[in-house]
């Protein structure tokens, strides 16, 4: 785990801007910087200011093709060249905050083997990112093996999640190789209406920058669902509030022409 917590400030997205549903954002929202950086109206309590904020990430794809090595990357900033198959599935906890709010990143490392498929899926359940690997040094296969992860993400989540499709190991293609790929891997991002990544958990590219992304997206998407929820209770407490005065204004009615009536049979 990181030692210290990474700030995230500036809105950054891929490089790759032509898929996946936040293509055309090119900014924080406003309302999302007005949450984070505290100055909401009033009918946000503050309380819900310090919420604590997570969201659940998973890492899946075919056996071998570096999900491992870019969780190592991102939470120690290391890499390891010989190839240890994870087991089942492995789990990190990273802090970082976005314009100021505390976030927690729930990474799940799974294994691609088919033989821990019945157990890796069922950590799926839940998870708000789904991270879609491939093997740049071996796309035609590991891009074609992304159809089936996706939908087994798609059956084992019970919810609505984001997603990245992310190209490794970009340090071992060459450019002539990469260029000729690309075609097919904007189609497969296109495809799955994904947005795409392409790192190299060796150097690092890319890395620290696809999580920042994870996190700049989970972030609006809390502030957003809460806000829509403090909404809908502010709502509900006008509504309440409005009924109870015209209750009180009939109840105030009733007595006075009661008064009145009174006043009338004592003349
Ligand atoms: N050159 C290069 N090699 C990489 C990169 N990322 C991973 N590798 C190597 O690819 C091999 C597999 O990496 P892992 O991260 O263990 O793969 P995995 O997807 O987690 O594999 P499973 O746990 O079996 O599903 C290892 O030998 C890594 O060193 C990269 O960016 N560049
Ligand atoms: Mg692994």
């Amino acid at each position: 785990m990181a030692t210290q917590q990474r700030s995230i400030d500036t809105y950054i997205k891929s490089a790759y801007t032509q898929s996946g549903r936040w293509a055309k954002q090119t900014q924080f929202k406003a309302e999302v910087i007005q949450y984070c950086r505290g100055i909401q109206s009033s009918n946000v309590a503050s309380s819900m200011m310090m919420s604590s904020k997570s969201t659940k990430v998973i890492i899946i794809g075919a056996p071998g093709i570096g999900k491992t090595s870019l969780l190592l990357r991102y939470c120690q900033d290391s890499f390891e060249s010989n190839y240890k198959s994870t087991i089942g599935v492995d789990f990190e906890v990273e802090k970082c905050s976005v314009l100021g709010q505390s976030l927690t990143l729930q990474l799940w490392d799974t294994a691609g083997a088919e033989r821990f498929k019945g157990v890796t899926t069922s950590y799926f359940r839940g998870a708000n990112v789904v991270v879609l690997v491939f093997d740049l040094t071996q796309h035609d296969e590991t891009l074609e093996k992304t159809k089936e992860w996706l939908l087994e993400a798609r059956e084992s989540c019970a919810n609505e999640f984001e997603l990245f499709l992310v190209g490794t190991k970009r340090d071992a293609v060459s450019e002539h190789r990469f260029e000729s790929m690309m075609p097919t891997v904007l189609h497969y991002a296109s495809m799955h209406d994904a947005e795409l990544w392409i790192t190299s958990a060796k150097t690092g590219d890319n890395v620290a920058e696809l999580f920042q992304r994870i996190a700049i997206i989970s972030m609006e998407n809390l502030v957003m669902k809460e806000l829509s929820r403090l909404r809908k209770d502010e709502i509900a407490r006008q509504v309440q509030l409005e009924k109870s005065t015209l209750i009180r204004i009939k109840v105030e009615d009733k007595s006075s022409s009661i008064d009145r009536r009174r006043e009338c049979c004592l003349r």
